[in-house]
């Protein structure tokens, strides 16, 4: 199918994930980004002993790495970052923000890296070139002038664990533990699940765990695009035969079928590996309701067995030894109706009988998830739910069982294990002040969707951004923007030019910084810095590419220098010394959180790196009750917001997606090879059906409408139809561009992350402008 134009199309991928595909994808962006030369060698040394931590995903990286341990989006991510293009002043001076925000996400990062730090002038609405010495004196004396609880620290999940150290140092001693960060829109709903439900935050399985398991479940995480480094553990295990069963509303290629691009014989060969053995096309949402079917049949089969005399399917020592709740949750499953939970699952009790049939049989079961689970209004039930069912059958704390959340960002576990959080009671407070002699505030901080809620009510004044792009990943985007302009103070930390940074509010500042995988020298020496995976996973690593620009400033290095110009001798905190040696930070980490990183700068260059002990994985359930505990959900729908009720018959539910070309707000191309389509993101991918008894067809344009709280318009488009093999009343459309449909308010219960995969839509047909067209239609490859 051609959409708008000839260079655009939809035609659907019949290749598997990995293979010629992606290795001339690598290629074309190494190529685009006039990378090769810098960042060729570089992709050598990414994710080995040595090198550095590949700057996408949070997967981990093994010990005994292959010979080339990076996957398309790493490399892709490693061009991005590596390209010999630069946005410097001269393209500050020719462009006004006003244009600037005309323009596109691509575009924009497009243009290179930042090389000057940058001061926002209202009077000529262009950022001017000023010194770092400027900038810190007049960040430092703004910051002074503000009341701390007005001003918010947030952190993108990138920064290495030393620098989100010094981070939540800095905003504790100014006086705020406002630092909300990215996982507040992505995993809290796991880290407040689970810590719920078995008393640790993060997930209990690590690499050694694919190599034991007997048995895969897969919920809502697109591994083929997002961490496909993981492809590798999932081609071994299905080598062993053990079978993988996937629940995703849309076919992911990546989950489908897998060649190998390290493989000369998959690559040559005719061979590619079948990843998911049984794949379910949930409706989005149905989550809780699929594993609430899975159980009772559990419970069914568990019955009859017994009744033969033969063991039972539910591990009943283990409940009793080391689980609480099991009552309720079991009386609860065998109350829910078949009929009920078919409904809200979107599939059928046989489909659900043949997952359980295979858990059963199977010993050692382990259940890895992403956003599909995370970002709805029921995100933490979903969560205890996939607990729920490893519980059943003691799937958790034995070898190649586990439950595994896919992190995203490559340090966003980290950032939390050292602090980066709103709540106080969730670190060492004491040790905190005895080591570096200021008062922590107790005040609790606030998360994203407070931020956001504070923006609006004007009580946020002053927002210090350490990588990310705020303003276009929160929901809401088009209610923010206006707030967010009225900031008093716009600090951004940043590699590359986004929007975040276009509206300015009265005072702006773009402080360019170094990416990860560039040579970090200080006092002299190269320093090297440290991550936690999402296997729980600490390690060390070095840049070794030349900075981007000799202007740039180390992130440490920068923080360093607000702290010096807004606390000058309010703590006993050396600055200038922790910037002149990594060590000093580590030093710090080792002494507040000793029972993870004791002896650190010894073990962190261990073969694989350390893990940081997870009590759950050993039985040991930090819950208040000591045991692990069954939540029963209270509800099984995903969502009772819609205006006036859910069974209305022109309401979808839409999903937010990313490409296979983009890095959350970083927009490398507009190529979804892996969903077929090609040259644009102006689409909404829709059921055949839906298509036809909405009066559409295939390639018409829509607007679409949220259909919750009436009163407030949030509409995006136009969007071009696709009609595509996803569930009826379902629908997806892409991330970034549809956040403005998101209600702020439309988020998890508790963990508050943002509902971005259950947004009730109503579309209408369009007719799209010449400029909209133009904007669906990017010539890509601009540089202006
Ligand atoms: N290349 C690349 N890698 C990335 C990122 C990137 O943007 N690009 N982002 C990084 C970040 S920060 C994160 S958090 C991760 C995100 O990685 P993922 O967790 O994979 O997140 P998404 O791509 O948003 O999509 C999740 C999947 O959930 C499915 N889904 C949607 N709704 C439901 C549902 O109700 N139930 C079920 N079972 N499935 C559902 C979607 O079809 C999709 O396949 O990836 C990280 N890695
Ligand atoms: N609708 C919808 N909204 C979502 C999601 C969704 O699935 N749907 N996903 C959510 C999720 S999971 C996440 S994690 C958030 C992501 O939200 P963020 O983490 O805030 O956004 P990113 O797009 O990852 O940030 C990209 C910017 O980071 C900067 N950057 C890159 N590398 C570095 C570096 O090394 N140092 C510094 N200082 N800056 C750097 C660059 O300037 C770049 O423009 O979005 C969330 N929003
Ligand atoms: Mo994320």
């Amino acid at each position: 199918m051609t959409l708008i134009h000839p260079k655009a199309h939809f035609r659907p991928y019949t290749s598997a994930a990995g293979g010629w595909g992606s290795a001339k994808s690598v290629m074309e962006i190494l190529w685009r980004e006039q990378a090769p030369i810098r960042a060729g060698l570089p992709l050598i040394k990414q994710n080995k002993p040595g090198g550095f931590a590949c700057v996408s995903c949070a997967w981990a990286k093994p010990g005994k790495p292959h010979s080339l341990e990076f996957c398309e989006n790493g490399a892709k991510a490693t061009a991005w970052e590596l390209t010999s293009r630069k946005t410097d002043p001269a393209f500050f001076a020719r462009h006004t923000l006003t244009e600037l925000r005309q323009w596109p996400d691509y575009d924009l990062e497009q243009q290179g890296r930042l090389t000057h730090p940058m001061r926002y002038n209202a009077a000529t609405d262009r950022y001017q070139e000023t010194t770092w010495e400027e900038a810190y004196r007049d960040i430092g004396a703004q910051l002074k002038s503000m009341s701390p609880d007005s001003v918010v620290f947030y952190a993108s999940g990138r920064a290495s664990l030393e620098t989100s150290f010094m981070y939540q140092l800095l905003a504790r001693a100014y006086g705020t533990n406002n630092l909300p960060d990215s996982s507040n829109m992505c995993h809290e709903s796991t880290s407040v699940g689970l810590q719920e439900s078995i008393g640790v935050p993060v997930g209990t399985v690590t690499l050694d765990d694919f190599e034991h398991t007997d048995c895969i479940l897969f919920f809502g995480q697109n591994v083929g695009s997002n961490s496909p480094r993981m492809l590798h553990q999932l081609r071994e295990a299905r080598q062993r035969d053990v079978p993988i069963i996937t629940f995703n509303p849309i076919r992911e290629r990546g989950l489908e079928r897998f060649v190998n691009p390290q493989s000369p014989v998959e690559m040559l060969g005719p061979n590619s590996t079948v990843i998911s053995t049984q794949y379910h096309q949930l409706a989005i949402g149905g989550d809780t309701a699929v594993v609430m079917g899975i159980a009772k049949s559990l419970f069914e089969m568990d019955e009859a067995a017994l009744a033969k005399g033969q063991p039972g399917i539910i591990d009943q020592a283990f409940i009793a030894q080391h689980t609480e709740g099991f009552a309720e949750f079991c009386n609860s499953v065998l109350e829910t109706p078949w009929d009920t939970i078919e409904r809200q699952a979107g599939l059928s009790r046989s489909a659900l009988e043949a997952v359980a049939t295979v858990y059963a049989r199977h010993e050692r079961v382990m259940l890895v998830y992403g956003m599909g689970i995370t970002q709805h209004r029921r995100g933490v039930t979903n969560v205890q739910m996939l607990v729920n069912l490893l519980l059943l059958r003691g799937n958790i704390g034995k070898r190649g069982a586990g439950i595994c959340p896919v992190r995203g960002h490559s340090n966003v576990q980290g950032q939390r294990t050292v602090g980066i959080t709103e709540d106080p009671k969730k670190i060492p407070v004491d040790k905190i002040e005895e080591l570096y002699g200021f008062t922590v505030p107790s005040k609790k901080g606030l998360n994203t969707v407070e931020t956001c809620e504070g923006l609006l009510d004007g009580s946020v004044r002053g927002f210090i951004g350490l990588g990310g792009n705020f303003l276009r990943a929160i929901p809401d985007t088009s209610r923010m923007e206006p707030a967010w302009n009225t900031l008093e103070l716009n600090v951004q930390i940043a590699t590359k030019l986004n929007r975040t940074h276009l509206v300015p509010g009265k005072n702006a500042w773009i402080l360019p910084c170094l990416g990860r995988i560039e040579k970090d020298v200080q006092n002299g020496v190269e320093q090297v810095y440290t991550t936690e995976d999402s296997t729980g996973c600490v390690r060390a690593w070095q840049g070794n590419s030349e900075p981007a620009s000799a202007h740039a400033r180390a992130e440490v290095a920068i923080l360093a220098g607000i702290a010096e110009a807004t606390l000058p001798g309010a703590t006993r905190i050396d600055w200038d010394a922790r910037r002149r040696d990594y060590a000093l930070i580590r030093q710090g980490i080792a002494q507040v959180y000793p029972e993870i990183f004791h002896d650190m700068e010894t073990r962190m260059w261990e073969t694989g790196g350390f893990h940081r002990p997870i009590a759950a994985a050993k039985r040991e359930w930090k819950t208040e009750s000591g045991r692990a505990i069954f939540i029963t959900p209270e509800l099984l729908e995903e969502d009772d917001d819609v205006y006036p009720n859910h069974t209305r018959r022109d309401v979808l539910q839409l999903m937010t997606l990313r490409s296979n070309d983009q890095f959350n707000t970083t927009i490398y191309g507009y190529e979804d090879r892996f969903r077929g389509v090609s040259g644009t993101r102006a689409v909404i991918f829709m059921n055949r059906n839906d298509v036809l008894r909405l009066g559409f067809k295939p390639g018409d344009w829509v607007n679409v409408t949220t259909a919750i709280e009436p009163q407030v318009t949030r509409s995006v488009g136009p969007l071009q139809i696709i009609a595509y093999d996803i569930p009826e009343n379902c629908c997806a459309a892409y991330y970034p561009e549809c956040n403005p449909l998101v209600p702020l308010w439309h988020h998890a219960e508790r963990s508050k992350v943002p509902a971005a995969k259950s947004i009730p839509v109503t579309l209408a047909k369009a007719s799209p402008s010449a400029g909209d067209l133009k904007r669906a239609l990017p010539e890509s490859d601009q540089v202006r």
